[in-house]
């Protein structure tokens, strides 16, 4: 197991990769070139620059969240080619500069959607929340609101160029049902995953957020069975998934332990985000503080899970709240985060230690 820290990048954000080395214990970066406009490849002389200036700072770059995918490739236009040759290119790239797993996601549209950037807790602190009556029937007026929460940086998943063409997009996916989606997403794997084998990268994919569809727009990637799906669709350990704790556990029905236990038996999960949520009532949540009484998850139970079941991967802890007056991207501030890092080293420290 070894634990990493997601970063935006020096232009993106105020965190600094010298404060996350001080986090005790504190392995590595997850990475991304934010500006690079989806479905372009990543240019090598970007990559080596990020590689270095993260490595001059003691830590590691092997894992890449996310190389979006296009969403020409998930409605299935004849321009997908192009793209997916260009997302090949991109993952070579990466390869040469010893990347060794790309997060990604296959949601329609949005990435991760929620109705609160700013919910506040009775410890005065700021996290983020899914309130199915706020979430508006217009998905422009969802953009608005996930827009003005967020002045200061720009979000991943929503960046502005892409969704200012929201109404044409809802229009482009009309006809694109769940098996539709699943038809594209199993022909992006099958022209992808060889050259991931070729190369040495995992590719791993991240469960919709929330599990469930939301717009009328199709899911694909919100349950064991849709899980099993990929896993068979592309036989390979190098089609894998980034098993985010949180995500999976959004639909009550769905059991995080067992589908924890369960992938990384069949070693498809190369990397994990881990983060505890709090249900306030059906399926509405917060994203509660790491620790387990402080939500609905068991975060024993879980590294149990991947402990007992030979995780070997990345980790990162997910969403933090906002606390100690720390301003900035939504989910993604420093101490809560860090808060969060030792915490779970301490439960899998035990969990060595114990056997
Ligand atoms: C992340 C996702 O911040 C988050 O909610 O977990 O945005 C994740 O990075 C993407 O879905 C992966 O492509
Ligand atoms: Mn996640």
């Amino acid at each position: 197991m070894e634990m990493t820290f997601r970063w935006y990048g020096a232009n993106e954000e105020k965190i600094k990769l010298e404060e996350i080395r001080q986090i005790p214990a504190m392995k590595g970066i997850v990475g991304t070139l934010m500006d690079i406009p989806v479905g372009e490849v990543w240019p090598k002389e970007r990559i080596k620059a990020l590689k270095e200036e993260i490595e001059a700072a003691g830590l590691t770059l092997k894992v890449i969240e996310s190389v979006n995918v296009h969403d020409d490739i998930k409605i299935g236009l004849p321009s997908r080619d192009q793209y997916i040759e260009n997302y090949k290119q991109t993952i070579r790239n990466l390869a040469e500069f010893g990347i060794e797993v790309i997060c990604y996601n296959f949601m329609p549209v949005f990435d991760w959607v929620k109705s609160d950037l700013d919910y506040r807790l009775e410890d005065g602190s700021s996290t983020l929340a899914y309130v199915a009556a706020d979430i508006p029937e217009d998905p422009e007026e969802i953009i608005k609101k996930v827009e003005n929460s967020s002045n200061e940086f720009e979000l991943p998943g929503w960046e502005p160029e892409r969704l200012s063409q929201v109404k044409a997009l809802f229009e482009a996916y009309k006809d694109v049902d769940e098996a539709k989606l699943r038809e594209n997403f199993a022909y992006f794997l099958k022209a992808i995953i060889p050259t991931c084998e070729e190369v040495g990268v995992k590719m791993a994919v991240h469960p919709d957020d929330p599990p469930y569809s939301i717009f009328g727009l199709p899911r694909i990637v919100k349950n064991r069975e849709d899980l099993d799906w990929l896993c068979n669709v592309v036989d390979s350990p190098y089609n894998g998934i980034t098993l985010c704790t949180g995500s999976i556990a959004e639909d009550p029905a769905n059991d995080v332990y067992a589908i924890m236990a369960e992938f990384c038996k069949r070693d498809r999960i190369p990397f994990a985000h881990v983060r505890n949520i709090k249900f306030i009532q059906d399926k509405d949540f917060y994203e509660a503080p790491h620790k387990s009484e402080y939500g609905s998850l068991d975060m024993f139970k879980i590294l149990k899970a991947m402990h007992d079941n030979g995780f070997d991967g990345y980790i990162r802890p997910d969403h933090g709240r906002m606390i100690w007056g720390e301003t900035g991207r939504p989910g993604y501030g420093l101490y809560d985060r860090a808060l969060g890092a030792v915490y779970l080293n301490g439960i899998w420290e035990a969990l060595e230690k114990a056997n």
